[in-house]
């Protein structure tokens, strides 16, 4: 059983959780964080294993990933993509070049039986990452989203092919209720110093980790160390359809409606400024309310914001 001696653990999903973590690892030192990955967006296409959310979280700490995007290689270069449309493959999920060559070693490995947690860790090292990066759970998991017209499709197809522009009226993770956590995660969380919720959709991001057996309560137990930071500012998602999931699923779409959700496991949300005038009702929500900049525009940001969840981990 592999052991994580992490002062901090981050529930992470894509693009906001990264941003966090490029913070948090300067904030802390990098072999004290572990970032806890969603692998419930993952997606087998071209026979190849592709784990967006773990993707994402090494690119943007390695310094590599597309800064417009949030996903992907900066500098990419589009070949196969190209050339796939000869033959009218798939295309519609856009996989550059460089960025193949990570699902091809991932299948690779894969297939000579390593799990997800080894192969994750062998491509964060590749990139010089410092920082403990694992998969949720080595078993699959996967989000299904219900749609009006369409019934039940994979989230790449709701998130990339439809543009996440169709409503949702049920998101479940199939496969977790016998999906085992990743080896050495409950130790982790017990051991962490401070356990962070990042600013990730709480539907399909932070949800599908929830939904792995043993880490609800692991943090319910723990609840005292647990700080989540805000995804919605101003009732809004700053990137993504977080905010018109909680809504299409009955949530508020505000901090208050992120504090109802996650009341049970966090004791402390840290919400942006603009929503100041909220954070009475955070309060009467249960949780212990923040008040600070959570728009990580940049490193100095993501840094400060990353100090102020230490912080505030400290104070309750
Ligand atoms: N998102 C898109 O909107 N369009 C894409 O073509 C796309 C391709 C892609 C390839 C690899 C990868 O790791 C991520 C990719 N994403 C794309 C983002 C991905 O759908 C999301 O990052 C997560 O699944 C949700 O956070």
């Amino acid at each position: 059983m592999p052991e994580f001696a992490a002062k901090v653990c981050v529930l992470c999903g894509g693009v906001g959780a990264a941003k966090l973590l490029s913070g948090m690892v300067r904030a802390q030192r990098p072999k004290d964080v572990l970032a806890i990955v969603n692998t419930a967006d993952d997606t087998q296409l071209h026979g190849l294993h592709i784990s967006p959310d773990i993707d994402t979280v090494v690119y943007t700490l390695a310094g590599a990933v597309n800064p417009q995007t949030g996903w992907g290689l900066a500098n990419e270069t589009w070949n196969a993509m190209d050339a796939l449309e000869r033959y009218d493959g798939i295309t519609w999920f856009r996989l550059g070049d460089r960025d193949l060559a990570t699902h091809l070693y991932r299948t690779q490995r894969l297939t000579q039986g390593a799990n997800l947690a080894t192969v994750t860790a062998e491509i964060a090292a590749s990139w010089g990452l410092e920082l403990q990066v694992i998969p949720v759970t080595n078993d699959p998991i996967q989000t299904k989203i219900t749609t009006p017209d369409e019934g039940e499709i994979d989230f790449q197809d709701y998130f990339v092919r439809r543009r996440h522009n169709v409503a949702a009226t049920n998101v479940r993770v199939a496969g977790a209720q016998g999906a085992t956590p990743c080896p050495g995660l409950l130790g982790a969380l017990d051991n962490a110093n401070i356990i962070v919720i990042a600013p990730s959709n709480p539907i399909v991001s932070i949800a599908p980790l929830l939904a792995v057996p043993k880490v609800r309560p692991a943090l319910i137990r723990q609840r005292h160390k647990v700080v989540a930071v805000s995804p919605i500012v101003g009732g809004k998602a700053l990137k993504g359809p977080a905010d018109r999931l909680l809504r299409e699923l009955g949530h508020e779409c505000s901090v208050v409606g992120v504090a109802k959700l996650y009341a049970q496991v966090a004791s402390t949300l840290v919400i942006d400024e603009v929503d100041a005038h909220l954070a009475p009702a955070v309060q009467d929500a249960g949780l212990a309310c923040v008040v600070a900049p959570t728009i990580m525009d940049n490193i100095d940001k993501a840094t400060a914001l990353a100090q102020v969840v230490l912080n505030a981990s400290h104070s309750t």
